[in-house]
């Protein structure tokens, strides 16, 4: 059965020293690199979002970063400016083996919708198009790792089960946001949905 590793948002800004830092999210790039040695295939997804996205605080009159706002497809935690397409913080983080993947999956395009997930956008009904390569390459499982732990590791191993591939998420290969629980709350989800944490 052919396996995948997906790698989630390795990216500068996700990584100490950009505009969204995730706590040691630069420790995990060995690790990760090491990994994939043992996989059929190695995908890689990258956040890439125009400037002046809607999920950015600065689009929204008033507010700050890590504030919550209804859209019209639920609540939305805005962020501070990250991963604008082309940017040097969009760039995937200069160790990672980037030459391993057979295949870059964007999301976070579409200036309306925030996607945290590789597989469909927030509104949970648009797809990103990567269960189709997976499927017709005949991939059932997948392991993923990468940034962030609760937000776009989460909802992309959560879409991934309810789609019906075997999942693992490596936490040692993960980091967390952790806004006000999330990472518990994540964690929960996760094994609620039938992804297997190790
Ligand atoms: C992410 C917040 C906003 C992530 C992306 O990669 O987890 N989090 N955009
Ligand atoms: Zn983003």
């Amino acid at each position: 059965m052919p396996k995948a590793l997906i790698v989630i948002d390795v990216q500068n800004d996700f990584c100490p020293g950009g505009a969204l830092a995730v706590p040691g999210g630069d420790a995990i790039v060995p690790g990760i690199n090491a990994l994939m040695a043992e996989f059929d295939a190695v995908i890689l997804t990258q956040d890439w979002h125009p400037a002046g996205h809607s999920s950015f605080a600065s689009s929204h009159a008033g507010r700050a970063p890590y504030d919550l706002i209804d859209m019209p497809f639920g609540p939305q935690v805005l962020w501070p400016d990250h991963c604008v397409q082309g940017s040097e913080g969009a760039a995937f983080h200069a160790g990672l083996n980037v030459d391993r993947a057979d295949m870059i999956i964007r999301k976070g395009y579409n200036p309306a919708i925030d996607s945290y997930s590789a597989f469909f956008e927030n509104d949970q009904t648009t797809p990103t198009g990567l269960e189709g390569y997976l499927r017709t390459r005949g991939i059932t499982d997948l392991t993923m790792v990468g940034l962030a732990t609760d937000f776009c590791v989460n909802f992309s191993a959560v879409d991934a089960a309810r789609l019906g591939f075997s999942v693992t998420v490596d936490q040692s290969l993960c980091r967390a946001i952790d806004l006000e629980g999330s990472l518990a709350a994540a964690i929960n989800g996760m094994g609620e949905a039938g992804v297997t944490l190790r």
